[in-house]
């Protein structure tokens, strides 16, 4: 099961259908150690969940069609300051490679969504990113009798800085990975698309049945 916050209502879309051809998007992982980012990166690209990944740093590039369209993914997997004064920051060099940030935590574990916590901060007080967009991702949903964070803390953070929010299971399948990174996708695309006016929802929660009844791959 996958649970959703979507930070604003889309528009400009529709709008953008026919005129452009290749989207390219950088999009970062970040998140505490053990998480789960190195297992979402591998299953987004592969489709497969292989266990264990060891602590390789790695951007990885992925094409593919979309409604027609090219996409490239250029995808960050980081490894991030984990102890310290230094937990949650993220450096400039982040920062400035990203168009959108995947921010990762274990529902079993408290710390992680502390980090993410700090991240959120970090990333709304980057002159560069205020309105940059941001999924928070509660992984490990299939471990619900070590569950130490709620859903509904994890769909708080996300409202109060107008993230995206999914609770997904990398272990388990590879479609809840496969709509947060179209999702931030689609916001990605989103903010390169002028806007007239309409500044749009914050929070809206969608239904399970809306986030897989849209057919978004070939
Ligand atoms: N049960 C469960 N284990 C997971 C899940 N995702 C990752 N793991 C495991 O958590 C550990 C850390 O995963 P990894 O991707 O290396 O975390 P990273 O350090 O954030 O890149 C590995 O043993 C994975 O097999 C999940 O959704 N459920
Ligand atoms: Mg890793």
């Amino acid at each position: 099961m996958v649970v959703q916050v979507t930070p604003r209502l889309r528009h400009g879309t529709k709008a953008m259908e026919g005129r452009e051809q290749k989207v390219e998007a950088n999009i970062l992982l970040l998140g505490a150690e053990n998480v789960g980012k190195s297992a979402l990166t591998v299953r987004f690209l592969t489709r497969r969940f292989i266990g264990e990944y060891g602590d390789i740093e790695s951007i990885y590039s992925h094409s593919d069609k979309i409604d027609g369209r090219e996409i490239c993914f250029n995808i960050w997997d980081s490894l991030c300051p984990q102890n310290g004064e230094d937990a949650g920051h993220i450096s400039d060099r982040h920062l400035e490679w990203t168009d959108g940030f995947i921010l990762v935590y274990s529902i079993c574990d408290r710390a992680s969504f502390n980090v993410v916590r700090r991240q959120v901060q970090c990333i709304r007080q980057a002159k560069s990113k205020l309105s940059a967009p941001v999924i928070i991702v509660g992984n490990k949903r299939d471990l619900q009798h070590r569950r130490a964070v709620s859903s509904e803390e994890g769909r708080l953070l996300a409202l109060s800085a107008d993230c995206g929010f999914f609770e997904i299971s990398a272990a388990e399948t590879y479609h809840g990975v496969l709509v947060v990174f179209h999702e931030l996708l689609d916001l990605i695309r989103e903010t390169r698309t002028p806007k007239k006016g309409a500044a749009g929802f914050r929070g809206i929660v969608r239904s399970m049945s809306a986030v897989f009844g849209r057919k978004r791959t070939e």
